[in-house]
């Protein structure tokens, strides 16, 4: 089912692996002139342009893309108990974690009366995005509206697409997930448009106004992300989010069964979904692949899993050595890595990039795609070697504060003068000196 690569007996560089590892299609910069128009719309002409992408798009145009207080309620009154009860449980984890993260502030004493304090300021207002695409996605509602309150971030907005099938507002879960987390202000736009409506702001037709944000995070399809990429600059961004990817590092210790399940899981999101499985172990890729079978002809959305799974960016790399598949695996940084070898935990100790990493028998993917307390915004399409999944830190701003007595600037004065002077930027050197009559050691 899976395409196979058989690196056994080779040592490709780790740019030959880059080039050669199975991954998505996905030009982003090709999606920016279909974007192009529709945030200059919102930009020039607000939430009338937004309620005709939304009828264009999502096949609805509500009377207002401000979701009334009381469907927020209602949505959170009527929801399942036991789906309530699940995503409480899912707040609650996802908070004791990031709660840990939260930087303190901290001062160095440079020299006597000399100190820097790096000091970490919230952002002050966040836009964050939950899809309702082929899924709806009240976990992410969590995963970005927990790590923002717990930054600090005093004035949060929530974005998701309106269903036809709710007459216009986001789907219900949604709603009842923002409730739950105390987010009052919630709007009814999806994809670029949404993008674009947080970063200018806007009226309502009912008068409400939407305040531009200085942030926008959360995944969403090619032209929210390609929106992101646009507005980058006048809006802060997380790392850009291209299609979900799982790669799993297996010996011939791992359970097919698991390796399989965990492998459609991921590929249930999207058809451009990649899996990819690095293994030492012939056996277990033929017994995947058997297993894979059965599963995907089983399985609800079958039809996505086995389009995902048969693309090209999804397959399976055989490799002589578990130090072999970690060269793989760092040379492809998936959003999700999963360890399931002998000694799972030292193999993961050694792993430099995944977005997230899951260790040993008992942590799927979907564990952290839920309840495990970890994020699951994270980065995708190779970002994982220089980026970070969403947390507490992406909602902060660290800023500087330098602090000199007269004593401490004069001892330093002679230095900044012979940079200032090497740099040939004299000005910055008579800015010192000038608190000293002109004269310096
Ligand atoms: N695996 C997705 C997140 C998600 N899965 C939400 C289910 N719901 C990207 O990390
Ligand atoms: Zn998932």
């Amino acid at each position: 089912m899976l395409n196979r690569t058989d690196l056994r007996g080779q040592v490709p560089t780790t740019a030959e692996l880059r080039a050669t590892l199975p991954r998505a299609e996905y030009d982003v910069d090709a999606a920016l002139h279909h974007v192009r128009p529709v945030v200059e719309a919102v930009r020039d002409r607000g939430v009338e342009a937004v309620l005709d992408y939304n009828e264009k798009f999502d096949k609805v145009r509500p009377a207002s893309v401000r979701v009334p207080r009381a469907a927020l309620t209602q949505a959170l009154a009527e929801l399942d108990p036991a789906v309530r009860a699940a995503l409480e449980e899912s707040i609650a984890r996802t908070r004791k974690v990031h709660a840990e993260q939260r930087r303190t502030d901290v001062t160095t004493t440079v020299v006597e009366g000399g100190t820097v304090t790096e000091k970490w300021v919230p952002v002050e207002r966040v836009g964050l995005y939950a899809p309702g695409g082929l899924a709806v996605y009240p976990s992410t509602v969590v995963m970005n509206v927990v790590p923002a309150q717990i930054a600090g971030v005093g004035s949060l907005v929530v974005c998701s697409p309106p269903q036809a099938a709710f007459g216009g507002l986001p789907h219900p879960t949604i709603l009842a997930a923002a409730e739950l987390l105390g987010v009052e202000e919630v709007w009814a736009a999806g994809g670029a448009q949404a993008v674009a409506l947080l970063a200018y702001g806007g009226t309502d037709t009912d008068g409400a106004e939407l305040a531009p944000v200085d942030t926008v995070t959360g995944p969403g399809n090619i032209y929210l992300t390609a929106a992101k990429r646009l507005l980058r600059g006048l809006i802060g961004i997380d790392a850009e989010a291209g299609p979900t990817e799982i790669a799993i590092l297996a010996d011939e210790t791992a359970d097919p069964v698991h390796v399989a399940a965990d492998l459609i899981s991921q590929a249930e999101h999207d058809p451009l979904a990649a899996s990819v499985l690095v293994t030492t172990s012939p056996e277990l890729a033929d017994a995947v692949d058997r297993e894979l079978t059965g599963r995907v002809a089983a399985t609800k959305h079958s039809s996505r899993v086995a389009e995902a799974l048969s693309g090209k960016q999804s397959g399976i790399i055989l490799v002589s050595t578990v130090d072999e598949g970690l060269r793989v695996v760092d040379a492809y940084a998936a959003e999700h890595l999963e360890i399931q070898t002998a000694d799972a935990r030292a193999v993961a100790a050694r792993v430099r990039n995944a977005g997230a990493i899951f260790v040993g028998a008992y942590a799927p993917v979907s564990l952290g795609d839920y309840c495990a307390g970890s994020n699951h915004v994270l980065p995708t399409a190779g970002y994982a070697r220089h980026s970070s999944g969403l947390s507490v830190q992406s909602f902060l701003k660290g800023i500087h504060v330098v602090d000199y007595s007269e004593e401490a600037l004069r001892e330093v004065a002679g230095r900044v003068v012979a940079l200032a002077d090497a740099e040939d930027l004299p000005a910055h050197g008579e800015a010192v000196t000038a608190r000293f009559g002109g004269a310096v050691r």
